[in-house]
């Protein structure tokens, strides 16, 4: 086969992107979008869908929004039967809907640990294992989990986070092993640190007018010195959807600013 850059289009093809309504979801779906492909999305209620689907509009972009909670099996099964009716067998998921709760481990209840657990790591494989069969009918699929620094790294107050965040780098790796034969991809997204409303609350101006002692951290602890944009997403994520990255399987894309290839600077 003959390299070309229409390698990277997604025309014709459905993508679906779990809770992209705002953040690193959306910005990745009008990615995919601008792309040529068709975008559906979901939110936990009507209220966010409605909101999402204006926000898509502005962009003029028409996606197919739908209401459905990724923890739920029954919900998501409902969801990719209603999907394939109304707009076509899924070609493309990602898996970007989750949570974090920013608790010391001791004071963590297992109730708030399973929480995290059952949004970032129990969904993705819902949502893969409901989308898999039509991939395989149609005879190709991709799938790209959102995963995190913290599907390398640990700190203090995310227990929960950094083990779902991990555990879905190995299911991205266990998709891959699964269904490769069945010429389905299955890569993840690490981003680094994003400025998203995740992670507003590391970003707040102190009292006193000083930025916050994370924020500081965190521009420090990135060679390329500043915080991602959701917009760094994009390309990566086009590339994982496309026929260009149609022999990259099981792989996790940092897009860090190169967080994870950095020891520090000394102090
Ligand atoms: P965000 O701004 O908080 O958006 C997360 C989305 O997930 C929201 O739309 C939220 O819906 C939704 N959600 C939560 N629980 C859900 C459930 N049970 N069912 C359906 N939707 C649910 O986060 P973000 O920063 O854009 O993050 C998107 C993804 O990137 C997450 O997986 C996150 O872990 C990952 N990530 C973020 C960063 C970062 O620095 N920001 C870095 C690495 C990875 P509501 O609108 O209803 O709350
Ligand atoms: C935190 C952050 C992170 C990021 C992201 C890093 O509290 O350390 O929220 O976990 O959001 O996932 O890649």
């Amino acid at each position: 086969m003959e390299f070309s850059m229409d390698m990277f289009r997604l025309d014709g093809k459905v993508a679906l992107v779990t809770d992209a309504t705002y953040g690193i979801g959306f910005e990745i779906a009008k990615a995919l979008a601008k792309a040529g492909a068709t975008i559906v999305f979901n939110d936990l209620k009507q209220e966010f869908v409605d909101k999402g689907r204006a926000s898509y509009q502005a962009a003029g972009i028409e996606a197919h929004g739908y209401v459905a909670d990724v923890t739920d099996e029954e919900a998501v099964n409902r969801l990719v039967a209603t999907i394939e009716k109304e707009v076509g067998t899924i070609d493309i998921l990602v898996n970007n809907a989750g949570i974090i709760k920013r608790i010391p481990m001791l004071e963590m209840s297992a109730a708030d640990f399973r929480q995290v657990v059952d949004v970032d790591l129990n969904a993705p494989f819902i949502v893969a294992k409901a989308v898999l069969p039509g991939m395989i009918k149609k005879g190709h699929g991709k799938i790209i989990n959102i995963c995190s620094m913290m599907s390398e790294l640990g700190r203090e107050t995310v227990a929960g986070y950094a083990a779902a965040k991990g555990g879905l780098k190995m299911l991205t790796k266990n998709i891959c092993s699964e269904f490769g034969e069945a010429n389905i991809q299955c890569n993840g997204i690490g981003p680094g640190y994003i400025a998203t409303p995740q992670t507003a609350p590391l970003r707040e101006t102190q009292a006193d007018g000083s930025r916050h002692p994370f924020d500081q951290f965190i521009v420090s602890k990135t060679p390329a010195g500043r915080w991602g944009e959701t917009v760094d997403l994009a390309g990566p994520t086009v590339f994982l959807a496309s026929d260009a990255s149609d022999f990259v399987n099981g792989h996790i894309l940092y897009v860090d600013g190169g967080i994870l290839a950095y020891i520090g600077k000394q102090p």
